[in-house]
């Protein structure tokens, strides 16, 4: 690898996939230049470098562009080796993977499609999600973190909630998160939120709660039209 290192992030200040590489980031104590992407009118160069999805976050690393958070997350951490977010340890490496795409498909986006849709078809979406964390509850039981004493890759992919589902639970007028229910989980919020590269710069709650009521109101004028 070259000395010379540019590494530039594109991103939208409200992304919970954004902040995924920010934390990762910070954490490995890489320099980056942010560069804040509107997503309602897509620049070029944002379309360049992820043509295929044109979404944030891309890391562009001395000119490379690579598209989608949880890739981007392995190509940091096999990239810069310092604080590692994977286990040494193949078996250990493929339970962090399969638990960060449990997250993904079974947290992320239903709670996502609780912004988007509403009565039956909500209660649904909010069902789903309280059940993946009552099993990441019984995942986490024990541990600190996900990645044990220190944070790792699945702490960095499930971190938002720790920001992000307040928001969503507002937003949508919905309760999605018990702590009695899932007192680790509860836990390890405060304690992800502790850590001092991980609370750096976080986006405002209220900005985000206005940010997506936003976002809904438009939903919902574009529904009448
Ligand atoms: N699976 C992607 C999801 C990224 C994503 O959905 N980004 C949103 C911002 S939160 C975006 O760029 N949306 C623009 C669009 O959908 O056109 C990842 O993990 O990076």
């Amino acid at each position: 690898m070259s000395n010379v290192q540019e590494v530039k992030l594109l991103g939208a200040w409200p992304s919970p996939f954004v902040q995924r590489i920010k934390w990762a980031l910070n954490l490995k104590g890489v320099e980056y230049e942010y560069l804040e992407q509107d997503l309602i009118n897509k620049g070029t160069f944002l379309v360049q470098c992820n043509p295929v999805h044109k979404k944030v976050p891309v890391l562009i690393h001395n000119d490379r562009p690579i598209a989608e958070s949880l890739i981007i997350l392995e190509y940091l951490d096999e990239t810069w080796k310092n604080c590692p977010l994977l286990p040494q340890d193949p078996y250990q490496r493929a339970m962090a993977r399969f638990w960060a795409k449990f997250v993904e498909d079974k947290f992320t986006e239903p709670i996502r499609q609780v912004l988007f849709v509403d009565g039956e078809n909500q209660e649904k979406e909010v069902k789903k999600a309280k059940d993946a964390l009552e099993t990441l509850e019984g995942e986490l039981k024990g541990k600190k973190f996900f990645g044990g004493e220190s944070v790792g890759f699945v702490d960095i992919v499930l971190g938002f909630i720790s920001i992000w589902l307040e928001v969503i639970e507002e937003v949508a007028c919905v309760k999605v998160f018990d702590s009695q229910k899932c007192p680790s989980l509860a836990k390890w919020m405060e304690d992800f939120l502790e850590i001092k590269e991980i609370k750096e710069n976080l986006p405002e709650r209220e900005n985000l709660v206005y940010f997506y009521k936003i976002g809904q109101f438009k939903l919902a004028m574009a529904a009448k039209k």
